[in-house]
């Protein structure tokens, strides 16, 4: 306890402990009776480091909780009827029933259920003040069993070397579920952040002059700097993880009830504490009465419906300009730079004399050195500090070297990027593009020349492009950036960049294109086709010739089809073709077990049983990609076997 008298400030705060307490003794109760489904981690105990923090803040500044989220919520917002109307899945709640406990979303309030992942989050919102030069700042709440997680070290060293206005507030309630953190936290936990040059502040929860105090200074300090601060917040949690799991000794959870600030206060002054406690129950029951008679949620929204009606208009596709995949694709990064000031870019080696792994980039940081930067060795939290940018309306481009390294990223895709706009209710977008190539062929052995595209198709909320040299892949970049509005994953590819967009077309065939933004390509046999060929990106040039060859020396017509957007997938244009032949040959670098080839047959099954007489998957091989030349050539599908494929399926095997 203070040494002072409770002021009147002390008063307010005690009143706003009651109601966050009063809060989640409620969430609990309703949980017990079946009016809250799923889980609720609930923060009796720890109110103080919530409410301390959000006393500081000014209206614009941000904030980014997790899991145990109520507290910071209600201290920040004040919205009791929203979140309970939130966690017991109404309409009326501040998601509308859709993020529930830990995936709410109001006013710059941000909180996600995925331990150390919000960080580099909260620190692309940091960086989105600091490109609009602003004065206001963004805290992340995390746990100290979140300090297991590695993003977060890679955000707090990005935050140090970029100087983001990022204040990271951990709360130290010495568990992480039911492991106390000496079984798992070697070190001191402030050392960490200091080791990045981060200067660092430790409170508890049981003191709050102290506490108030020491985060009015931290607060300023960010605010005034621009710069990123660690607090330590020690505290202890009085409940359970969540519901009832709780294996703490009770003679140590007594302790802490004994210390508990709200504990000392009602022996201090039982009438005020009685007076605040009822009101505060006053207020949440009203709130749960509200919330009972409210309406249920809306069915939601499909999250895959494509972005544009598909048109079935083909048209014929004119040789490209005689240039190379890269020029076009670094053409139209450096066009619609030019054009659209919320476009940033950065990845690892991205900018100049360097100019990216493959040269994509190259000239881009030159030509806008304050909207490219390079990034450490991070792509978790490249991708997620994309993700905090996309938030604020941004247009980020991150670059991930090779696509091998997509799955360090992985989380931040799937639990972040294409979450929050479903689970925020649709009051947020995520416009964020993800470019890395796939693709062997270089000799670049296991762990640079896979096509792991497969990994990351059909995520909801997501799309999918692909590029090919048929289609202008600047074209493509114009489309995406004048219409996203969802997180895109663009998987280019190591030797197309290389590939001449002039490349003539085969004797006795046409290119064709549908007439949308992301189009299907065929290529179009003159006479009746007798095969269907499914591909995309890097497999296409291989199919082409392909194509070439049966029909030189086999008098065999193939019809090309290759979809630039592969999630979500347009099945007609494949379906038209395969109605034509009957037989398809899918051909694809990656792993054909549940890869894009499979799910496209499954659409052409399901929308027409009987079109369909002979099918082939040609994918990658059950072993990684190997080194060696020899090796590798005969690992992956190539002309020869889809020529071979396609004799099979026309003559038998
Ligand atoms: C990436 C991830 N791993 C595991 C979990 C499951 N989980 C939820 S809360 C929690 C404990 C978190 O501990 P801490 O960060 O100390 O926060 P506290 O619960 O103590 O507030 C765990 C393991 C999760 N949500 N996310």
């Amino acid at each position: 306890m203070a040494e002072k008298k409770p002021t009147g400030e002390l008063h307010d705060l005690y009143r706003q402990m009651f109601l966050i307490r009063s809060m989640e003794t409620s969430l609990l109760d309703l949980f017990g009776r079946g009016e809250v489904s799923g889980t609720v981690h609930t923060c009796v105990g720890q109110e103080l480091s919530g409410l301390a923090v959000a006393r500081t803040l000014r209206k614009g500044d941000l904030v980014f909780s997790n899991h145990r989220c109520h507290g910071h919520f209600i201290a920040r917002t004040g919205d009791v009827e929203g979140l309970v109307a939130e966690v017991m899945g109404k309409r009326s709640g501040v998601c509308a029933g859709r993020g529930g406990s830990q995936h709410i979303y109001k006013d710059g309030f941000y909180s996600n259920g995925i331990q150390g992942g919000i960080v580099p989050v909260a620190a692309g919102l940091a960086l989105a003040l600091k490109l609009t030069n602003s004065d206001h700042l963004c805290v992340a709440f995390i746990g100290d069993g979140t300090l297991g997680e590695g993003v977060v070290y890679e955000t707090l060293n990005i935050a140090a070397k970029w100087g983001l206005p990022l204040l990271v507030v951990l709360e130290n309630n010495l568990y992480a579920q039911s492991t106390h953190h000496s079984q798992t936290l070697g070190g001191d936990i402030c050392a960490r952040a200091e080791a990045f040059g981060i200067e660092t502040v430790t409170a508890d929860t049981w003191d709050p002059m102290d506490l108030i105090g020491k985060v009015q200074e931290t607060v300023q300090a960010v605010r005034g700097s621009g710069r990123p601060r660690f607090l330590r917040i020690d505290t202890y949690r009085l409940n359970a993880h969540s519901k009832g799991d709780d294996d703490r000794s009770a003679a140590e959870v007594r302790s802490y009830w004994e210390k508990d600030l709200l504990t000392r206060f009602a022996k201090e002054d039982s009438p005020l504490a009685s007076r605040f406690q009822r009101e505060a129950e006053e207020r949440v029951a009203a709130a749960v009465v509200k919330a009972r008679e409210a309406a249920a949620p809306e069915p939601p929204i499909p999250s895959a419906q494509a972005p544009s009606a598909p048109c079935r208009r083909w048209i014929r596709t004119e040789p490209g300009q005689n240039r190379r995949v890269v020029s076009a694709i670094q053409g139209a990064l450096r066009r619609n730079m030019e054009r659209d000031a919320r476009i940033i870019l950065f990845g690892e080696d991205v900018s100049d004399p360097y100019g990216g792994a493959f040269k994509v980039t190259k000239g881009l940081s030159s030509r806008f050195p304050s909207r490219v930067f390079n990034t450490p060795i991070s792509e978790a939290a490249i991708v997620g500090i994309g993700n905090g940018l996309a938030l604020r309306g941004f247009l980020p481009v991150v670059e991930i070297m090779f696509g091998d390294f997509m799955g360090l990223a992985a989380d931040q895709i799937i639990n972040h990027a294409s979450k929050f706009r479903y689970m925020y209710n649709e009051q947020v977008q995520v416009p964020l593009v993800i470019r890395t190539p796939m693709g062997g062929r270089r000799g670049y052995g296991p762990t640079h020349s896979q096509s792991l595209e497969k990994h990351f198709l059909g995520i909801p909320g997501t799309m999918m492009l692909a590029l090919h040299e048929r289609y202008d892949p600047g074209a493509v970049y114009d489309s995406l950036f004048s219409r996203i509005d969802r997180p895109t994953i663009v998987i280019e590819n190591k030797l197309l960049y290389g590939a001449m967009l002039s490349r003539a077309v085969p004797a006795g065939f046409t290119w064709e294109h549908i007439d949308e933004p992301f189009p299907t390509s065929r290529l179009r046999p003159k006479s009746k086709p007798d095969a269907t060929v499914l591909c995309y990106g890097g497999m296409l040039p291989y199919a082409e010739a392909a194509a070439e060859r049966l029909f030189d020396e086999h008098e065999l017509a193939c019809e090309i089809i290759c979809p630039v957007r592969l999630y979500p997938f347009d099945p007609l244009p494949l379906l038209d073709s395969i109605r034509a032949t009957g037989r398809l040959v899918i051909a694809e670098e990656g792993v054909s077990f549940a890869g894009f080839g499979t799910e496209a047959v499954g659409e052409i099954i399901e929308a027409d049983p009987r079109c369909l007489r002979g099918l082939r998957r040609l994918g990658g091989p059950p072993h990684p990609i190997p080194a060696s030349v020899a090796l590798e050539q005969a690992a992956l599908p190539d002309a020869q076997r889809i020529v071979q494929a396609v004799l099979e399926l026309v003559h038998g095997a």
